[in-house]
């Protein structure tokens, strides 16, 4: 159905004047909303919830409830220790006072707030942006860190559970069109060769969390360098938006990403494989960031397994695109053909640009 229909069912003053696809994310389809009144404008986030990815849309909203009331207390219990205004994104209720609007063809829309005077970059542009990033991350753990995980539904079964990933992969190279894809190129028979060589490795935070060593945590789930805004006047990190999977896992599955996203400064959709690599430098502007605010309920095992949530969060982005680009392109939103191959050979240099610089990593997670 219509963006511009669906937007006019949400509880806001005034009327439509534009509703924009911003063509941002992989997975859900994102629109900016505009409404004026004669005195005042209110711009919005509009958004249809991927069906096909969550299954249960209800429960993203009902999460984002829990997770943004129990912040806002954290927030203001702080709000004059701390050294800046953290924002949060706020549920625009529909007109008839549900979470959401469901339209004529089954899919369900969502209204959300925008975070005031602030941006967000698909790459990490400065050593400060760096550090700012891992300090919002580090923030954002410390803060619902007294939530109880089972407070939260999981809104997206076997997400970051890397094996069932690999699962996925040797089921759709069963298929005839997932050999077809496999042959078709040098670079996917390359890729499939690298992945097969961690098969045995890449179970590794779910042998510590079987092992209860680990333990289930609420986690943003997603905390990739876009997904962290930054204030315009201040340059200082203001919150993490893209709640959709806050949900119980692994601090690590966070760590990792957020690592894996902001250093490496080519970014994600980079065509040009030779710009790829881990930067060292961004990792400790990171990591001390992080730290600054983990230090409150990280652990000794927790530390432990630093170094490969690193390693394993690039590994198994790199494997999810490989597998949806053998699958036919079924979960990534693509824009041309072998858009996913690219991803997935972006993650796995980046992978190997990791382990080639294991011995830095580890001496800089010593350090912080
Ligand atoms: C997807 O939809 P978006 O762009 O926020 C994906 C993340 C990946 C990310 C890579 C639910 O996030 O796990 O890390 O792409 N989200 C889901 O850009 O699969
Ligand atoms: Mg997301």
């Amino acid at each position: 159905m219509k963006a511009g229909l669906i937007a006019r069912e949400f509880d806001v003053a005034g009327r439509l004047v534009t509703v924009e696809n911003t063509g941002e994310g992989n997975v859900n389809d994102t629109y900016l909303a505009v409404f004026r009144t004669t005195f005042s404008e209110e711009r919005f986030i509009l958004q249809r919830i991927n069906r096909k990815v969550f299954p249960n849309p209800a429960y993203i909203m009902e999460n984002m409830r829990v997770f943004t009331e129990h912040v806002h207390r954290r927030l203001e219990d702080e709000a004059t220790r701390s050294d800046r205004i953290w924002q949060l994104p706020r549920i625009i209720p529909a007109k008839d006072g549900q979470d959401f609007v469901l339209d004529g063809d089954g899919e369900y829309w969502r209204a959300i707030s925008l975070i005031a005077s602030a941006h967000s970059y698909e790459q990490v542009q400065s050593i400060e942006h760096a550090h700012e990033a891992g300090f919002v991350l580090g923030h954002f753990q410390r803060v619902i860190s007294d939530l109880p995980a089972d407070k939260l539904h999981d809104t997206l079964e076997g997400f970051h559970i890397t094996p069932c990933y690999l699962a996925n992969l040797d089921a759709s190279l069963q298929t005839d069109v997932g050999q077809e894809r496999l042959k078709s190129s040098i670079e996917a028979e390359r890729c499939h060769r690298f992945i097969e060589e961690r098969r045995e490795w890449c179970s590794i935070l779910e042998d510590a969390k079987a092992a209860g060593k680990l333990n289930l945590r609420p986690v943003h789930g997603d905390p990739k360098i876009s997904n962290i805004m930054i204030d315009d006047a201040t340059g200082k990190g203001t919150c993490i938006v893209d709640l959709d999977t806050v949900k119980p896992g692994l601090i690590h599955y966070d760590f990792g990403d957020c690592l894996r996203s902001c250093c490496n400064p080519a970014g994600e959709e980079v065509l040009d494989l030779n710009r790829v690599l881990f930067d060292t430098d961004l990792c400790e502007a990171i990591v001390r960031g992080y730290m600054a605010q983990a230090q409150d309920f990280m652990t000794d095992a927790d530390r432990e397994y630093l170094f490969d949530s690193i390693r394993l969060i690039a590994f198994e982005l790199g494997l999810r695109f490989f597998a949806d680009f053998i699958a036919g392109d079924v979960y990534f939103k693509t824009r041309f053909d072998g858009q996913n191959l690219n991803r997935a050979r972006v993650q796995l240099k980046l992978t190997e640009s990791i382990e080639r610089r294991e011995k830095q990593i580890r001496q800089v997670l010593e350090h912080c």
